[in-house]
């Protein structure tokens, strides 16, 4: 098996590559360098056809025609959640984990992302999210995974993209975001090594 994971500091490719990290599976990490416009070029675009990070590679002879190529940040990671990290192991623990990365890309990252959204959605969601955070305990089961994986990032988003936004409201979710600051996987994430 050899997976290269294409991405660019700062981006999605975060997600997928703490991951990787966290769970110790051998991977290849490709920068591909956005303001360059290598995004754009044939190369890169052969693998995701809409020129955008992360996007993943696997080889190995087991796969059909010897090899897999993925985009999607949520995708990427619950196939790695499923083929490498010894999760989703039934159709109940795999719809669980759907439920949270989709939670995480679409509804938590639209509430963040998008301008409109931050006043009205975003204390809704992070009210809810700080009662279930409450505790530390992670989002589905007893072992750290990819729905913390992908919740977690996007609350450590906040004070990088959002350092103006007041989360003193929300105890249990700067608890988290802390915590997670303090992983020693994240930490080599995010010095971009
Ligand atoms: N929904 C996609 C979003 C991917 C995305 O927008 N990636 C950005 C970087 S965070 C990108 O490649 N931007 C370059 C571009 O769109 O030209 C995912 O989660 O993977």
């Amino acid at each position: 098996m050899a997976i290269t994971l294409y991405g660019a500091l700062r981006s999605r490719a975060s997600m997928p590559r703490w991951y990787l990290e966290e769970k110790g599976i051998p991977y290849t990490w490709q920068v591909i360098d956005l303001e360059a416009g290598e995004h754009r070029q044939d190369r890169f675009t052969a693998i995701n056809p809409f020129g955008k990070v992360p996007a993943l590679v696997e080889e190995d002879p087991a796969l059909p025609g010897g090899r897999l190529q993925l985009f999607e940040s949520g995708a990427i990671l619950l196939y790695l959640a499923e083929q490498h990290g010894g999760e989703c192991r039934n159709a109940a623990e795999r719809a669980l984990a759907q439920q949270w990365v989709l939670f995480a890309n679409a509804t938590l990252a639209t509430a963040l992302f998008v301008p409109s959204n931050r006043e009205r959605e975003f204390p809704r969601l992070m009210s809810v999210l700080d009662g279930l955070l409450a505790g530390g305990a992670p989002l589905i089961g007893d072992r750290w995974g990819v729905a913390d994986c992908a919740v977690h990032a996007y609350l450590a988003y906040l004070p990088v993209f959002f350092p103006q936004i007041d989360l003193g409201a929300y105890p249990h979710v700067q608890a988290t975001i802390s915590a997670t600051q303090q992983r020693p996987a994240y930490q080599r994430v995010m010095a971009g090594r």
